[in-house]
């Protein structure tokens, strides 16, 4: 019988690294002979891909949070069945960058949308799946909007104040403090090779373990 794979999410603020570790990421778990599936949300689907490319436009200004958040769990309900379910099923890795504990962070401290209201979302769409392993890079966001600032024009979230991604920053840090034996915290401030190291022995335990 296969045995269930592993699930790894990436996830953290604006500008933390989290693509630059995806790629050194992947390369690690490639030479260790896993078979990887890389995704990301919102997105990674067809019809995830669409949902992203409205969630993000800057013309969609007056979307309100429920929106917003109704659209981040039709993304998701999608992935998973498509993507993310069947990949683990059949013994695969998948590794994605963000998953539900954006939508606490963003939708939940960012916009004040009730914790219970996304809880009971989260049921509904994505059942009993959580993660294996959470990487939380963690960044001042200060240096997070630094780095990301010369990426051209800022999409439709990117353009909150500094106010609003405070508040993802310390939701992210309260779930992890409450689930520290799925979150691993990295001072995303390291260099590159510093945070995929953390990373990686972040992962050691994954290895072996019967699912
Ligand atoms: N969102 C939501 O609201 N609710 C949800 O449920 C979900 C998502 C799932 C899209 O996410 C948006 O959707 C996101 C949250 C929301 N909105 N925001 N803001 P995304 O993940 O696609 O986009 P992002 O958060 O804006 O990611 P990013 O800004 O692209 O950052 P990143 O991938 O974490 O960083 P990066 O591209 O690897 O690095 C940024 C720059 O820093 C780049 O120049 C790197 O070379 C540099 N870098 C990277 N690492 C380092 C280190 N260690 N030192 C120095 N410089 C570095």
């Amino acid at each position: 019988m296969t045995s269930r794979g592993k699930f790894i999410t990436l996830e953290g603020g604006e500008g933390a690294g989290k693509s630059t570790l995806l790629a050194g990421l992947r390369q690690h778990l490639l030479a260790q002979g896993v078979d990887l599936v890389l995704t990301r949300e919102p997105g990674g689907t067809p019809l995830g891909e669409a949902v992203r490319a409205i969630v993000l436009d800057p013309a969609q200004r007056g979307m309100c949070a429920e929106s917003e958040l109704l659209l981040m769990f039709a993304s998701r309900a999608q992935l998973v069945r498509e993507c993310i379910a069947p990949a683990l099923a059949a013994g695969q890795w998948v590794l994605c960058d963000r998953f539900t504990d954006a939508s606490y962070a963003y939708q939940g401290g960012g916009r004040g949308v009730p914790e219970e209201r996304i809880a009971t979302l989260e049921q509904w769409s994505v059942g009993e799946l959580r993660p294996d392993l959470t990487l939380l890079l963690d960044l001042p966001v200060a240096t997070g909007r630094a780095r990301a600032a010369g990426r051209g024009e800022a999409d439709r979230i990117e353009v909150e104040a500094d106010a609003f991604f405070e508040r993802v920053r310390a939701a992210y840090r309260a779930r992890a403090a409450a689930e520290p034996s799925r979150f691993r915290v990295i001072d995303a401030s390291l260099t590159p090779a510093g945070v995929l190291a953390a990373a990686i022995d972040a992962t050691r335990h994954l290895f072996g373990a019967a699912a």
